[in-house]
């Protein structure tokens, strides 16, 4: 930490900033702190520390300020690819859980009546480690997992607890999240993501994907950037987002029918002899077969699924020929491609395939494959990593298309259902409100006869565990380096920018650290993050000084270059067809699949999607977040205009909402701004963990309407694969 002192001046200056800052993004909030500290005689100590944000996988980097150890402002890092500068509202909003009233700040063990105690760290860990080891004894380390949203060090450390232990059954977030998508573009481009080239782009189509509400800084700046230069950016969506903005053309469309729009585009751009010949030619395989398949995919026939005109099917494949190569259809995220249906696998696929009909890959304005930095092989005995496990990981036989880093939770969750699983760790995720039909993680975790979660606050996932293990909050702690690729380079890390407020919480590697020892597998975590990440970092030739100083730093350029990508797939090609897919029980050639769930007549569809203002579940109970949501209405379900004159239904009414699943009452909000037939619920609310007061019950939740399943091949949630009734509540 740098410590400069301030005089009262410029320290009053960095209080209104502080103010104005704190509007605009619901930034944190003091207390009368700020008020008492400016009042004061004496000079301020103020410090700044590195950090990376803990809001979302893009982990962006930042700098926290701190006056006399208390927490100031934040900024974004320069330097870090996807800040820029710039971190958005729940970036800022999110530091307040360092100060939140609700945070868990010792460890809890569950009684026989559903309430906590207090216990210390080393009965908890004692008491862990030996029904950890009980569970072995009977059942095989096989019969442990651990699920975790992938942080800095927390990926690490979970994989080396499992393996250390014997079991390979280590899970992300993904199955709810990109799972679907990135185990799609493993095999069809030899890369889990692309970046679009908007600065040079002529055309961008997204299917789905909102840069306007499903934040990265980067990605609104680069979005912006390219609308201002006369980039023709077409959205696909049921719902005009709020990327709409930046947007020449708003496509509304079924939910879950894209792939029929894609698969049109195809046949237009194939029929029309609109490809790139050179391209398909030279750098692709199985394009007969998906040519041939495609004769059927007529856009006639795709407005009958999508309700998109031929016309407009039509003019958009000839326009994104037109634009060739500096055309290109988004990466995409979770929306359609990630999680949410039968064929999100399959229209991931889809949308690598017009890409290469366009011959966009690796052209400039085109879609662009780049590189990763990692870190290197460490001589030093100390950091060994334990054995590969005997057993494979569950669910990888099941779903034989999953991407080998993440796994699929569902199959996780399956397996607790039917009691393979005995004992299960959390950290930092909250799956059994997020991953899948919450009943279905209840049932499942009351068969289980250990549960563990690492958290910071009381979520739906921690209140049904035996064990409660708090954690320091991101801004407290120093986790191991974390690598950024694309035409750049770079490493950020996480230094402690703000000394522990609870002296009963601990870090992420004294957690591990104390679970492994009670485990009786101390012997592979004989080290700190600190020693660790200096390790790490060692082998890209990057000192831990520097990074205390920097938080980010540049690696050596890859040197990246338009051209043709190397695509690492099994035939060396970018594949329109691949065998595995064809080995999995599916159609190795890339073509139509209908969504599971099709409304029929007095049903919506339901659709869900992100807020600027939060992440996932996580900010739900955040003081100045929540306060947003409640001034504005944030929660409310969105209707279009003539479904609700249809359903006698205003804007500020309660309705019914039921499915299969569940149901529950919210406000509605009617628009011109959704497609008649769909209804669209924002995903941050329905909160259903008591102590988090603001949260609890305020507006209702996606996941609990969903039917417990899996999409074949990946097991992913499939978010969206059901429908609604909608029905007024009379006052
Ligand atoms: N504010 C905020 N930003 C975030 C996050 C966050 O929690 N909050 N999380 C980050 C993470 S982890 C993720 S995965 C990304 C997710 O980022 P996105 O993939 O962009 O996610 P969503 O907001 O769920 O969905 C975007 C749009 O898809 C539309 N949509 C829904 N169903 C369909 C469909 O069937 N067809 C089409 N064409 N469109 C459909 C929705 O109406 C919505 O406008 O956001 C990241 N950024
Ligand atoms: N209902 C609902 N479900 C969702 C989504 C949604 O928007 N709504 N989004 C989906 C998507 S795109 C994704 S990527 C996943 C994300 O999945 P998760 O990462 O599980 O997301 P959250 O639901 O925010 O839960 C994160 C949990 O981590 C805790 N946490 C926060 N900071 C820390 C920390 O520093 N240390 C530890 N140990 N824990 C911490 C939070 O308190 C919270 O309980 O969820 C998916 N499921
Ligand atoms: S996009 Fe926002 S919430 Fe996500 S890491 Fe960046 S600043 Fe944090
Ligand atoms: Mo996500």
């Amino acid at each position: 930490m740098r410590e400069t002192t301030v005089s009262r001046r410029t320290f009053l200056k960095g209080s209104a900033a502080t103010a104005a800052l704190a509007c605009a993004a619901g930034s944190i909030s003091l207390g009368s702190w700020q008020a008492e500290r400016a009042a004061a005689a004496e000079p301020a100590v103020t410090a700044t520390a590195p950090s990376l944000c803990n809001g979302c996988s893009s982990k962006c980097g930042l700098i926290a300020t701190t006056v006399d150890g208390q927490l100031w402002t934040l900024k974004g890092n320069e330097v870090h690819p996807y800040s820029k500068g710039r971190i958005c509202g729940r970036g800022h909003g999110l530091a307040q859980m360092a100060y939140s009233d609700e945070r868990v700040t010792q460890p809890l063990r569950r009684k026989d009546d559903g309430t906590f105690e207090p216990i210390d760290w080393d009965t908890a860990f004692k008491e862990i480690g030996a029904k950890v080891q009980d569970i072995i004894a009977k059942n095989g380390p096989e019969s442990l997992a651990i699920i975790q949203d992938p942080r800095p060090s927390g990926k690490q450390y979970s994989a080396r607890f499992m393996n250390a232990l014997g079991s390979a059954n280590v899970y992300a977030h993904s199955s709810s999240c990109n799972l679907s998508k990135e185990s799609a573009y493993q095999l069809t481009i030899g890369a889990t993501g692309y970046s679009n080239d908007f600065a040079n782009a002529k055309m961008v189509m997204f299917i789905g994907r909102s840069y306007g509400d499903g934040i990265r800084p980067s990605s609104v700046q680069s979005l912006a950037d390219a609308a201002e230069h006369g980039t023709r950016v077409v959205i696909v969506d049921p719902r005009l987002n709020n990327s709409g903005i930046f947007a020449s053309d708003w496509v509304p469309i079924n939910p879950g029918t894209d792939l029929a729009l894609l698969m049109a585009m195809a046949n237009v751009l194939i029929e029309e002899d609109l490809y790139d010949h050179d391209f398909v030619e030279q750098n692709t395989y199985g394009f007969e077969e998906f040519a041939e398949q495609a004769k059927e995919y007529t856009p006639e026939w795709a407005e009958k699924i999508t309700d998109v005109p031929a016309e407009t099917i039509q003019e958009l494949a000839r326009s994104m020929a037109k634009a060739a190569p500096a055309a290109s259809i988004e990466s995409g995220w979770r929306s359609v491609i990630g999680c949410s249906y039968k064929n999100s696998f399959e229209t991931a696929r889809a949308i690598t395939a017009i890409n290469s009909l366009l011959g966009c890959w690796g052209a400039k304005g085109g879609a662009l494959i780049t590189s990763s930095p990692k870190a290197g092989a460490i001589e030093d005995a100390r950091f060994k990593a334990p054995a590969k496990p005997a057993a494979k990981r569950i669910g990888d036989a099941e779903y034989p298309l999953v991407l080998a880093s993440a796994g699929t939770n569902v199959a996780a969750l399956q397996a607790t259902l039917e009691g393979e699983i005995k004992g299960l760790f959390f950290y930092n995720s909250n799956a059994a409100k997020g991953y899948a039909q919450p009943k279905k993680w209840t049932e499942a975790l009351e068969k289980t006869d250990l549960v563990v979660t690492i958290d910071v606050q009381m979520s739906e996932t921690a209140q049904q565990s035996d064990y409660v293990l708090p954690e320091v909050t991101y801004l407290e702690r120093l986790e191991l380096p974390e690598f950024v690729g694309g035409k750049k380079h770079y490493v950020g890390m996480r230094t402690v920018a703000l000394e522990k407020i609870h002296p009963e919480t601990r870090t992420c590697d004294e957690i591990f650290n104390g679970l492994a020892e009670a485990c009786g597998v101390g012997e592979y975590f004989q080290f700190t993050a600190e020693d660790w990440a200096e390790a790490q970092l060692a082998t890209v030739g990057v000192s831990l000084d520097q990074m205390k100083k920097e938080g980010v730093v540049e690696l050596p350029d890859p040197h990246f270059e338009y051209g043709v990508p190397t695509f690492k797939t099994a035939s060396g090609k970018f594949e329109f067809k691949t065998d595995k897919v064809g080995e999995a029980g599916l159609n190795p050639v890339i073509g139509w699949i209908p969504r599971k769930v099709t409304p029929q007549s007095g049903e919506f569809a339901i659709v869900g999607g992100k807020q600027g203002i939060h992440s996932h579940t996580m900010t739900q109970n955040i003081e100045a977040l929540h306060a947003i949501s409640r001034e504005y209405h944030m929660e409310r379900l969105w209707m279009a205009a003539k479904d609700a004159a249809d359903l006698g239904v205003q804007t500020g009414d309660t309705v019914e909402v039921s499915s299969s699943e569940h149901t529950g009452q919210v406000e509605v909000r009617v628009t011109q701004r959704l497609k008649p037939g769909v209804v669209f619920l924002p995903t941050h609310y329905g909160g259903d963990a008591p102590a988090q007061t603001r949260a609890y019950h305020y507006g209702i939740s996606l996941t609990d309407f969903i039917p417990l399943d899996a999409e074949p091949g990946v097991g992913s949630m499939m978010s969206q694969e059901v429908a609604v009734t909608v029905k007024k509540v009379e006052a």
